[in-house]
C-alpha cells in the first residue's frame, strides 16, 4: 500500500507554488523528483567525506571509496546482476549506450546487421547510426503498429545470422508501452546476437532482473529513479564487458602504463576512466534504497490506478486522442486534442502550475509515424494523486477552451 500523504512529505519540491498555483508535477518520465533522504546523502557527502576514491590512503578517501562501492553493490542487488563488477557506473543512459556502441566498432564488420526498434529514443538510434557509418554495418528497424506495439512477426523475420546486436527500449518514453523484451532477447540469442535493453523508462516502475532476462546489456539513469542527474548504470554480462575495448583512456582504468604499452585494469574499472561522479553514485544508491523501501509492487499497483483514472478522465474531453494504447503500459499518457499544437497547451498548463512535457520527446520517428509534430505527455509517479489528475484535467479543459 502506498501511504501517499507520508510519501509526499518526503519530497520538498512538491510544496512549491508555480505561477501562484500548487505544483502538479507530471513530467516524471523526463526526470523524477528527489526525496529528502537523497538530498541528505548529497549534503552528507560534501559536508563530511568529500574525497577522491580508489587512490588515497587517508580516511576521507577510504570512507568515500567504501560508500561508492557500497552503492555499486546496491545497484547490483537491485538489478540482480551476478557480480558487482558487471555494474559500470556511468553518466547515465546516453553515456552507457555510447559506451557499448563505440565498443562494438571493433566487433562489427561491413555487411553485419544491427536491429533497433521503431520506438527508440534518439539516444538509442544515433549512436548505432554513427557505428554503421564507421563500420559499414546496416541498421534495420522493427516496425510499429498504430497502438504503439512492435510488429513482432517482422522482428522474427529480421533477425538472421548477420545480426550482431539488437537494441530496444524496455518501455517507450514517448508512449509508455512496455515492449516484449523477453521474446526479443530469446530470438536474438538463437542467432548469437547481443541484446542491449534501454531501461531508462522501465526502471522507475519495474524492477528488472538481468539474470532472469538473460540480457547482455541493460542501461538506465539514476535521475528517473529518485536519484541525481549525471549518473546511471551500464550492466553488462562479464563475457561481453571483457570482449569490449575501453571507451575512454585515462586514470583509474589502467593496470600498467609505459610509453611503449598500457595494460588495462579489470572490470569495472576498465570502463571507469577518470574521477567518477562519486557523490552521484552514492546518491543513486540512496534513491534505490528509498524506492525499494516503498516497494516496486506497491509502486506499480498504485501507478496503474493513476493511469486508469487519468486515461478515463482524459477520454471524456472531446477531441482527445491518446497515442500508445496497448494493454501493458507504464503511467504515461501521450495525447493531443484536435488540431491544437501540444506546445500551446503546455504553456497554458504551466501558467496553472502543471508541468507536462510537450514535443517529440526525443523520439522523432514515432511522431513521423503518426504524422504529428508532437504530443502532450503526462507521466505519473508514485507521489502523484488522483486529485492532481483532476486539477490537470480541469486545466486542460480551460486550455482547450482558450485555444479552440
Ligand atoms: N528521456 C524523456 O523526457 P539520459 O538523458 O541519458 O538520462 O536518458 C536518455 C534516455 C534514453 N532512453 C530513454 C527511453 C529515455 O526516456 C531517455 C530520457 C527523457 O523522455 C529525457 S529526453
Amino acid at each position: 500500500m502506498i501511504q501517499i500523504d507520508k510519501i509526499r512529505e518526503d519530497f520538498p519540491i512538491l510544496k512549491r507554488v508555480i505561477n501562484g498555483k500548487p505544483l502538479v508535477y507530471f513530467d516524471n518520465a523526463a526526470t523524477s523528483q528527489t526525496p529528502q533522504v537523497v538530498i541528505d546523502a548529497i549534503v552528507d557527502y560534501y559536508s563530511n567525506y568529500n574525497a577522491n576514491i580508489h587512490r588515497g590512503v587517508h580516511t576521507l578517501s577510504q570512507e568515500a571509496t567504501d560508500k561508492y562501492e557500497e552503492a555499486r553493490i546496491k545497484v547490483q542487488q537491485h538489478f540482480n546482476a551476478k557480480h558487482a563488477y558487471e555494474i559500470i557506473l556511468t553518466a547515465g543512459t546516453t553515456h552507457s549506450i555510447n559506451m557499448v556502441a563505440s565498443g562494438f566498432a571493433s566487433l562489427i564488420q561491413k555487411g553485419d546487421e544491427i536491429i533497433v526498434s521503431a520506438l527508440e529514443h534518439h539516444s538509442n538510434i544515433v549512436p548505432w547510426q554513427m557505428l554503421c557509418e564507421k563500420t559499414g554495418a546496416i541498421l534495420k528497424v522493427i516496425p510499429m503498429n498504430l497502438d504503439g506495439s512492435l510488429q513482432m512477426d517482422a522482428y522474427h523475420t529480421l533477425v538472421n545470422k548477420k545480426t550482431k546486436v539488437v537494441f530496444c527500449n524496455h518501455v517507450s518514453n514517448a508512449l509508455g508501452v512496455v515492449n516484449p523484451i523477453e521474446e526479443i532477447i530469446k530470438k536474438a540469442h538463437q542467432f548469437g546476437a547481443a541484446v542491449l535493453i534501454d531501461g531508462a523508462q522501465a526502471t522507475p516502475h519495474i524492477k528488472p532482473d538481468v539474470q532472469a532476462l538473460d540480457v547482455d546489456f541493460y542501461v538506465a539513469s539514476a535521475h528517473k529513479l529518485c536519484g541525481p542527474t549525471g549518473v546511471g548504470l551500464l550492466y553488462g554480462k562479464k563475457e561481453w564487458l571483457e570482449k569490449l575495448p575501453p571507451y575512454q583512456g585515462g586514470g583509474e582504468m589502467i593496470d600498467v602504463v609505459t610509453f611503449e604499452k598500457t595494460t588495462y585494469a579489470g572490470l569495472p574499472h576498465k570502463f571507469e576512466a577518470g574521477t567518477p561522479n562519486i557523490c552521484g553514485g552514492i546518491a543513486f544508491g540512496a534513491g534505490l534504497d528509498y524506492m525499494n523501501a516503498i516497494g516496486f509492487d506497491n509502486i506499480a499497483n498504485y501507478e496503474a490506478e493513476l493511469l486508469a483514472y487519468g486515461t478515463a478522465e482524459l477520454l471524456k474531453i472531446e477531441g482527445v486522442k491518446i497515442y500508445g494504447t496497448t494493454e501493458e503500459k507504464t503511467a504515461v499518457i501521450s495525447f493531443n486534442v484536435g488540431e491544437i499544437h501540444p506546445y500551446d497547451i503546455g504553456v497554458i498548463l504551466d501558467k496553472l502550475g502543471i508541468a507536462v512535457r510537450t514535443g517529440h520527446h526525443c523520439a522523432q520517428p514515432i511522431m513521423d509515424f503518426y504524422k504529428i509534430p508532437g504530443t502532450i505527455r503526462a507521466s505519473f509517479s508514485f507521489y502523484n494523486t488522483k486529485e492532481e489528475i483532476d486539477v490537470f484535467v480541469n486545466g486542460l479543459k480551460r486550455a482547450v477552451m482558450m485555444l479552440s
